[in-house]
């Protein structure tokens, strides 16, 4: 019978597992790709989109160092990792009305700000901060909307390289990635969330969030520490022990 969902391998006996909420999460490094969400300076500096709102950019602040160890261990092993960035076309053709029209920011979609126009692609704020720039091969995915599959060639990417399993990171917790993994898990994808590094702009969302995925036996995913994924990552790198 063929699926239309990604089927992701049972782990074998040797599969090192990650020390994760609920359960254990197999780490297979050939099905499993490492996802940046929406690292960018609209988000993560002052004067972008994240600060229009009316939000504090500095809770976001932590979750960028410990996201660079984890993306230089991950690079080092070889695990595919891929980019997300939101944002829209220059003349807003693919930005909703609701989306653009909502609310009372002090800044709109489109306006200027210090980095440029503010969630426009092209646009310095538009980019990734420089700690966790892309590297040559590491594909960067644009999207118009909060989810990272919706009006994007994800799905196809995963498909292509047979990721079934996806390490998710990023910005902001209740928003860009949670929608990432509910879309991914209605996919067939099974998502770990690395608890610190994924950044709310309100601590509360932030805990909250991260329950959410992890509660009902898994319900959206597995939820671990930065340090959980590591050390299963070095298990999983590291070579196998000669029996001879
Ligand atoms: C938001 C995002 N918060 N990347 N976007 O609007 O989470």
């Amino acid at each position: 019978m063929t699926t239309p969902f990604p089927v992701p391998a049972p782990p074998g006996p040797d599969t090192p597992v990650v020390d994760a909420q609920p359960y254990g999460f197999p780490l297979d490094l050939a099905t499993t790709a490492l996802v940046l969400i929406d690292m960018q300076r609209d988000f993560v500096e002052p004067g972008g989109f994240g600060e229009s709102l009316g939000n504090d950019v500095a809770q976001l602040a932590g979750v960028v160092p410990v996201l660079k160890g984890v993306l230089e261990a991950a690079r080092a092993a070889g695990l595919l990792v891929v980019h997300t960035r939101e944002g829209h076309l220059p003349d807003l053709s693919d930005c909703p009305p609701a989306k653009l029209l909502r609310g009372k920011p002090s800044a709109r979609i489109g306006d200027p700000g210090p980095n440029g126009r503010i969630l426009v692609r092209g646009e310095k704020g538009h980019d990734i901060v420089d700690d966790l720039y892309p590297v040559d091969g590491e594909p960067v995915v644009d999207k118009p909307g909060k989810g990272a599959f919706y009006a994007t060639g994800f799905g196809d990417l995963l498909r292509e390289r047979g990721i079934t399993r996806l390490v998710v990171t990023g910005v902001t917790t209740e928003v860009c990635v949670h929608t990432t993994v509910r879309e991914a898990n209605d996919r067939g994808y099974e998502c770990l969330v690395l608890s610190d590094c994924v950044g709310s702009y309100f601590p509360a969302f932030q805990q909250v969030g991260l329950e959410m995925v992890a509660a009902q036996g898994g319900i959206f995913g597995w939820t671990a520490p930065a340090a959980a994924f590591l050390a299963a990552l070095a298990a999983a790198s590291a070579p196998a022990l000669s029996t001879t």
